[in-house]
């Protein structure tokens, strides 16, 4: 395989262009968004990841990796589009169909098609599948069809796409093995090979643990409010046990993942699934429960003026998709209180009520909320926020403050999960 085109650049297919154009294959990098394929070609970038900007100016510069809003023939087809969740928790395919269908005047005998979208099972023998065959040529007969999913952790994209371990599902063996030689290029994490469908189950599988693992910690949080005991101090003892890893409570599980793609496996078995409907419940009712703990915290305040800390989904990333933070700073605006919010990494007006510094969200206000625990937060003391408000109340969501200093400092500090 000599020339790769990749459909779809955002998050995952820009950095998977660059990284295969700076290992020495040629690239055609496609975005049906006008303004990405200027952007891209004006030597600027429309995402923000670590070491991303130098990586594709350099496969651009290289000469290696074109980018435009059509795709061209090439030996291999990468289908990196996203797959967002409807209203009803059903998958949005719409991106991944027009995708395969641009494909099809361009397939020729022997091209490989891997398919990476997040994608509920079966989609790529149901779906892909036979918008390729439109083309006159068989499915692993005459062109060989793959589904292998990105598995790298947005602010660590660079380094887990070279170093993660990959799973690339054929249609029939031959597929999988021609993926496998593809992503040889760049991947030195082990490759498995598998079935489409399997490898379309095992990433669905992965996130969802994770959600249901994160609802169960949130699950704890709320118990321990209940019960007068520190979910953290709690968590961290039961995590010395050998066989135990309980991850981090917090305002909610957001991004275009863990939050999205539980809901592909209960769309393929509703009645089989009631664990991880209820996961996504416990995750979703998390921006409600800390409104509460806002409400509470205020309650006796003329008129409270509440700065929200953070609306990026996590920490130290730009990326403000299904955020819980958007969502408690909704909420909280909805409840009538005034609210502005910061952070330094999410662009600039994200939200109509989003300040520009940090000073700007503090200064007169009564509560500070914190969402997301961005790096840039880590230095914040409670000697330097405390004269800048006119009430001190401080609301952690994410555990990052030295709660007993902002205590002694004569702030009410509360901490979700610990009563
Ligand atoms: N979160 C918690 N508690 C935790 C861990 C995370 O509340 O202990 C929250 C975060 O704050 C965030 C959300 O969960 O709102 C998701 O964050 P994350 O860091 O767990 O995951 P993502 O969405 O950034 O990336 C995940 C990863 N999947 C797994 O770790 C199984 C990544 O490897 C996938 O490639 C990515 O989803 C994806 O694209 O599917």
């Amino acid at each position: 395989m000599r020339k790769v085109c990749v459909l779809g650049l955002g998050y995952i297919g820009l950095p998977t262009a660059a990284m295969f154009a700076t290992h020495g294959l040629q690239v055609v990098g496609v975005d049906i968004n006008g303004s990405v394929v200027d952007m891209l070609n004006n030597g600027e970038i429309h995402i923000e990841e670590v070491g991303l900007r130098a990586l594709v100016r350099e496969a651009m510069v290289s000469g290696r990796l074109a980018v435009q809003s059509a795709p061209e023939r090439s030996d291999a087809f990468i289908i990196a589009v996203p797959t967002p969740v409807r209203a009803d928790k059903a998958a949005d395919m719409r991106a991944v169909t027009a995708a395969a269908e641009s494909i099809v005047p361009h397939l020729c005998r022997d091209n490989l098609v891997v398919l990476e979208s997040t994608s509920p099972p079966r989609t790529t023998v149901d779906l892909v599948r036979p918008i390729l065959e439109r083309s006159g040529l068989r499915a692993g007969e005459d062109f060989l069809l793959a589904y292998s999913p990105e598995r790298v952790l947005p602010g660590r994209i660079l380094e887990e796409l070279v170093e993660n371990a990959r799973v690339i599902g054929g249609i029939n063996p031959a597929s999988a093995e021609a993926g496998r030689d593809l992503y040889l290029a760049f991947v030195q994490g082990e490759i498995s090979l598998t079935d489409a469908t399997t490898a379309e189950m095992v990433k669905l599988m992965e996130n969802t643990y994770r959600d249901v693992n994160i609802a169960l910690a949130n699950e704890f949080a709320l118990v321990a409010e209940q019960t007068g005991i520190d979910v953290w101090q709690a968590m961290h003892i039961a995590n010395h046990h050998p066989r135990v890893h309980i991850l981090q409570p917090g305002p909610g599980v957001g991004g275009h993942c863990i939050a999205v793609d539980p809901w592909f496996i209960v769309q393929a078995a509703p009645a089989s699934t009631p664990l991880i409907q209820a996961g996504r419940k416990v995750n979703d009712a998390m921006p409600r429960h800390v409104v509460g703990l806002v409400k509470r915290a205020v309650e006796g305040c003329e008129q409270p003026v509440i700065a929200c800390l953070g609306l990026t989904y996590k920490a130290n990333v730009d990326d403000i998709r299904q955020s819980p933070a958007v969502e408690v700073v909704r909420m909280l605006q909805e409840e009538g209180f005034q609210v502005r919010a910061y952070d330094p990494y999410a662009g600039a007006r994200v939200l109509p009520c989003q300040v520009a510094s940090l000073l700007d969200a503090v200064t007169g206000s009564d509560c500070l909320v914190i969402l997301t625990d961005h790096r840039a937060f880590d230095s914040l003391s409670p000697g330097q926020i405390g004269p800048l408000m006119r009430t001190k109340i401080v609301v952690d969501t994410r555990n990052c403050l030295a709660h007993e200093a902002w205590l002694e400092d004569g702030f009410q500090s509360i901490l979700l999960g610990k009563s």
